[in-house]
This record gives C-alpha cells, structure tokens and sequence, in this order.
C-alpha cells in the first residue's frame, strides 16, 4: 500500500458497519506490517490472545475473588489495575481500571461515549454493540429505558443508575452483586455464573 492510496478522513469519522470496520483493520494492520512497527506474526498472535487467551472469565475470576474475599474486594475497588496485577491480570488497555460496586440501591453501567474504550485484560475486546453509536449515545440519555428494551434487564425505579464513561486514560468494569443462594459456592464456581454482560453492567449475575 503506498500513501496515495490511503483515504484522507474527515475529522471525526463513526465506522458504520462491521465490514467498514474489518476493512480499516486490515488497512491499519497492512501500513503498521510496511512501516515496520509490526509484523505480520505480531499481529496474529495479538489477535490470538484477544480471541483465545484474555476475555470475560478473568474479570470472572476478579469478581469471584471480590465475593469471596472482603479484603480483596477492598484492594480491587481502591485501586483496580493493582489488585487485577495481583492475580496475573493486566497489560493492554487496563493500565488504569476502576471496578464499581454494583449494590441495594445502586446499579452502574459502562460505556464508551466517544469510542469504545474498555478494559481489555479483565473482559477481552468490546462486543460490536458496545461499538455502536446506539448504546453510546442512548446508555447515557435513558439508561434505565434502555437497559429495560434492549437488555431486558429491569432496574427498580428505588435504585440509583450510574453510567460510567470509560476514556484511554479510565476504563471501567461493574462489580456486580453476588446472587442469593450462592453462600456454599466456591470462587470457581462463582466465576462461572459472572458473564461478560454482568460486568459492563446490563445484565445482573443469575445463580
Ligand atoms: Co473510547
């Protein structure tokens, strides 16, 4: 690819679909492969750890310890990148994470408003919804509407909504609430019921 054959954008420019967004990636992977910032192996195997290796059941695994152990919630909810780095868990996009307590009478959601900032290393790469100028723009007018249309999750009126705007400099993930009935679970087991939409906040945890 040479210079010439780049597309000049406008300032702000809001890929449309997934094919647009698939296009620009190989576009971006091709120049940053000839101007030797990465090669082709790096890209591959970058995209290997994102598909295979790092995703939902680490942040999982974080929230289970969170449940299980008062003294770790306490360390993951102060300062989350370091108690995450505490497990083995940080690296790309999650050098400063915050985790919110989902609670009685308070419900947080996380959005991206300007992109699609999100801690990789705790839930692995964004969902393309997540993407979206829909979820971006209407999480933050009505969230409680949209969490009860789109998500099916109902939030009671007597309950708080938070939305939490992630930015490359604060990436956030929910601390949801524990389910009752779980007291005789261990931390494995309880990662298992802790799914990725739990911790952006648009489902609860079901035991
Ligand atoms: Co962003």
């Amino acid at each position: 690819m040479t210079r010439s054959e780049i597309t000049p954008s406008p300032a702000v420019t809001v890929p449309r679909s997934e094919a647009e967004i698939a296009a620009r990636m190989k576009a971006l992977e091709a120049l940053m492969i000839e101007k030797g910032i990465m090669t082709t192996e790096a890209v591959d195997r970058l995209a290997d750890i994102y598909e295979n290796e790092v995703g939902p059941q680490l942040g999982a695994a974080v929230v289970a310890k969170a449940w299980t152990d008062p003294e770790f919630k306490a360390r993951l909810l102060a300062n989350a990148t370091e108690a995450c780095a505490e497990m083995g868990i940080g690296g790309l996009q999650g050098e400063d994470m915050v985790a919110v307590e989902n609670t009685d009478t308070v419900h947080n959601v996380i959005v991206c408003t300007l992109c699609s900032c999100y801690p990789w290393p705790v839930l692995g790469l964004p969902p393309n919804w997540y993407k979206q100028p829909a979820y971006r723009s209407r999480i933050v007018r009505e969230p409680r509407t949209m969490l009860r249309e789109e998500f099916g999750h109902d939030v009671p009126d007597s309950m708080e909504v938070r939305v939490w705007d992630s930015s490359a400099e604060l990436r956030y993930m929910v601390l949801p609430q524990r389910p009752a009935n779980t007291e005789g679970k261990s931390a494995a087991e309880l990662a298992e019921l802790v799914t990725r939409d739990a911790m952006i906040g648009v489902a609860p945890v079901r035991a």
